[in-house]
């Protein structure tokens, strides 16, 4: 039995599919009888993190914290999925470095800006334009790709739910069940 990848690290623009992907990889797990949980800004912004702005420190803040919990509850056995913007790729490879060799796999919900912004499902790109919110990822603060992640999904070529049994497929065959 190989290694057992247990924080599985969704990043992207906002609107980019991080959550939607996640939760069918989730709902794939469960099928296959695997305790996981979900970590997102639902969950984690309005409560351990609501002190925590969009600023640059505000965002570090958060992605290191939110790294810890992952660290804490993948070493409690849990499979762990982690679904923010996570914009720096030095705080990603922070998280990286924090979880055993082998058990952080980070996954690219690539959607090009103009797609995440033409979709704008919570309205919040054209608020960001407007200048009614700061420092908003992709247009008034940055977004800083991953150069290797270990699964890269092209939002444009393949659809969520492929994009999910892809997601399942490489954990399986890095875990070997
Ligand atoms: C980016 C913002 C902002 C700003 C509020 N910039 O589409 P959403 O709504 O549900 O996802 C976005 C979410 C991003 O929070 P994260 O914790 O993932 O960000 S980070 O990893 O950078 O810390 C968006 C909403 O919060 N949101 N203001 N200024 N997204």
């Amino acid at each position: 039995k190989g290694q057992t990848p247990r924080v599985l690290w969704f990043t992207g623009l906002s609107g980019s599919g991080k959550s939607t992907i996640a939760n069918l990889v989730e709902k794939k797990l469960h099928a296959l009888g695997r305790h996981s949980f979900m970590l997102d800004g639902d969950n984690i912004r309005h409560g351990l993190n609501r002190d925590l702005d969009f600023s640059e420190s505000g965002r570090i803040e958060n992605i290191r914290r939110v790294g810890e919990v992952a660290r804490l509850m993948a070493d409690a056995g849990l499979i762990v999925l982690t679904a923010f913007i996570s914009p720096f790729r030095a705080e990603r490879g922070m998280v990286r470095a924090m979880v055993p060799p082998g058990e952080f796999v980070e996954i690219f919900i690539d959607t090009p800006l103009a797609t995440a912004e033409a979709r704008d499902v919570k309205g919040l790109y054209a608020k960001a334009r407007a200048g009614e919110i700061a420092d908003f990822t992709g247009i008034s603060s940055p977004y800083e790709a991953p150069e290797r992640p270990e699964i890269h999904i092209d939002t444009l070529r393949e659809t969520p739910e492929a994009a999910a049994e892809r997601i399942v497929e490489h954990i399986f065959g890095v875990w070997s069940p």
